[in-house]
């Protein structure tokens, strides 16, 4: 077969404007269509096929008001919104505010919240907004979330916030596929490296040998060989089918983010994609990360962050010349990127730097216990003594442990043999790579949580899978077999991860807050969406403060059907 380029050309569409505007409140419209920004206390939305040419192919969408991505929904903190939402397709359709707080029967997930919105019928949402920062939507149903429906969330806070900023815009990255989903998944079924042109050579073996001696390069081998998984396995879907979006626009066309020197501009990154995670960075500019999905962070200034499925960041820019930077996301795999730039004309684009070179899973990634592999280090950590002394105290953190049913069989072939937390590790692709990397370790909530209750109990989760047959699960039992995980209204629970595969998960659990343990419980930083590294482990606590039942899943679309959970809050 024929490879296609990975960066594949957009033939000009009208899908979308091509310069952005940045968010400015205008007063609702019913339903107008193609409009890029809707705000307001009363919403329409309508679900439909659209026919789009993304990749110089036409192709049929589900869309949102007619577009890719969705229209950005501007909400006011503290505003009872209203949002009727129809649907025109032929099948039963659903969306779900992600990350919001609202009531269980608000939060549209088909056969756990609501049955859905059956074709030809209208949906009211109504809830009360009571938070405010970046959030996004999307579909819950089938594979609609992939062909197109996603979009921007931007809730007005009603305090003013502790940072200031000249211009604001919603960046939110996704992936495309020409193919159908359904086909996308047979595939992965059929051979789950299908996508991954990335595997090792036989002349990648001898090099190897030169550098590690045959003995070691072989163990090696041997090791990733009995795990029937490759190091190089780091995405399941990658360029080779997917055309990399940001804000609905191909690298060629360009999303635009205009700024006048010296301006500080807001830009909310929102990770929309089905299945890609993105590592982001504006070559010349130093990001200071301001917020974490949705909630306020003490800034941090880095070159870089790697942004999961569903996770989103603030970042706050401020461009010295006037020249165009490059808002540059390549996928953590290394098969392509989506692109824009912050320019102060339209007419001036930037160009893509030069991509990095993949880089292969280590042992740790295996979650394998790197003192007893000898002289294998991790790359790129830096592990002080303070750190150390950090990820001890929480592995020291002890509360009672609520046992739940688990499997071994055919749903689980791999195993972290000492799974650790990695909260320093920026990941595979971003180890000692020269830039300063946002990792986990330097999420600290703005505000202090020193007064947040203690854990009443913990609960374990094993994230587990067969890579073999494209299988998922959590503690070797698939969604459609497990029993609703039960928390208690009013406790305060520990959820520990620990990742028995050698892919990132991103653990969203609707609903609730969690509470991220990142070594310093006097300011837990609050996410909605929790990326549990390969073979690692990972702890957070969640207020339970929210009755009815709830979605609680990998985000990854194509790992869904069996690494999902219903939780019953009673
Ligand atoms: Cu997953």
């Amino acid at each position: 077969m024929q490879r296609r380029t990975f960066i594949k050309g957009i033939a000009a569409t009208s899908l979308m404007g091509i310069t952005a505007t940045d968010i400015e409140a205008k007063p609702p419209r019913k339903r107008e269509h193609n409009s890029t920004t809707l705000s307001g206390k009363e919403f329409f939305l309508d679900i439909d096929y659209t026919t789009v040419n993304i990749t110089g192919k036409k192709a049929v969408a589900t869309t949102i008001n007619g577009q890719i991505p969705g229209p950005t929904l501007v909400w006011q903190e503290g505003d009872t919104i209203t949002l009727h939402v129809t649907n025109h397709l032929k099948k039963s359709s659903s969306i779900h505010w992600h990350g919001i707080i609202l009531p269980a029967p608000m939060d549209g997930v088909p056969g756990i919240s609501y049955k859905g919105i059956a074709p030809g019928e209208t949906f009211t949402y109504r809830f009360k907004v009571q938070q405010h920062g970046t959030y996004w939507y999307h579909s819950h149903s089938g594979y609609q979330e992939q062909t197109g429906m996603y979009g921007a969330i931007v809730i007005k806070p009603k305090k003013k916030e502790p940072f200031r900023y000249d211009k604001d815009y919603v960046v939110l990255l996704s992936d495309w596929s020409d193919e159908k989903p359904t086909s996308i998944y047979r595939k992965l079924k059929l051979s789950s490296d299908y996508y991954n042109f990335n595997q090792r050579t036989v002349g990648d073996f001898f090099s190897e040998v030169k550098k590690k001696g045959f003995g070691q390069a072989f163990d090696d081998r041997k090791m990733w060989n009995k795990m029937r998984m490759s190091d190089r396995d780091l995405s399941d879907v990658t360029g080779y089918t997917y055309t990399y979006l940001m804000n609905g626009n191909a690298p060629a066309t360009q999303f635009k983010a205009l700024f006048k020197k010296g301006e500080k501009i807001r830009l909310r990154f929102i990770n929309g994609a089905a299945m890609s995670f993105f590592d982001v960075r504006i070559p010349g500019l130093k990001m200071t990360v301001v917020a974490a999905d949705g909630n306020h962070i003490k800034p941090v200034s880095v070159d870089e962050f790697r942004i999961g499925v569903a996770e989103t960041y603030d970042v706050i820019v401020q461009p010295t010349s006037a020249r165009a930077y490059a808002i540059f996301a390549q996928s953590i795999e290394r098969s392509g990127y989506a692109l824009g730039s912050l320019t102060p004309s339209a007419s001036l684009s930037a160009k893509a730097p030069k991509m990095d070179k993949p880089q292969a899973l280590t042992m740790a990634d295996m979650g394998m216990d790197m003192k007893k592999m000898g002289k294998q280090k991790m790359g790129g950590m830096k592990m002080g003594n303070k750190m150390k002394y950090r990820w001890s105290a929480m592995e020291a953190q002890k509360y009672p442990v609520t046992k739940l049913p688990m499997a071994t069989g055919v749903q689980s072939t791999m195993k972290a043999m000492a799974p650790k937390y990695r909260l320093e590790d920026p990941g595979v692709g971003l180890r000692k790579n020269g830039r300063r990397v946002l990792t986990y370790a330097d999420l600290k909530n703005r505000y202090s949580t020193r007064r947040d209750r203690k854990p009443d109990r913990e609960i374990i989760l094993h994230l587990t899978g067969n890579m073999e047959r494209y299988m998922w699960s959590i503690n070797g039992i698939k969604y459609a077999d497990a029993q609703p995980l039960r928390f208690h209204y009013g406790e305060r629970l520990r959820i520990t991860f620990i990742n028995d595969t050698m892919m990132n998960h991103p653990m969203h659990l609707h609903g609730m807050w969690s509470d991220l343990e990142t070594g310093d419980d006097n300011h837990l930083v609050r996410k909605h969406t929790v990326i549990v590294q390969p073979g690692a482990k990972i702890s957070y606590r969640v207020t339970v403060d929210a009755k009815g039942g709830w979605a609680y899943h990998c985000h990854l679309l194509y790992h869904m059907a069996g690494m999902f959970r219903k939780v019953v809050v009673a």
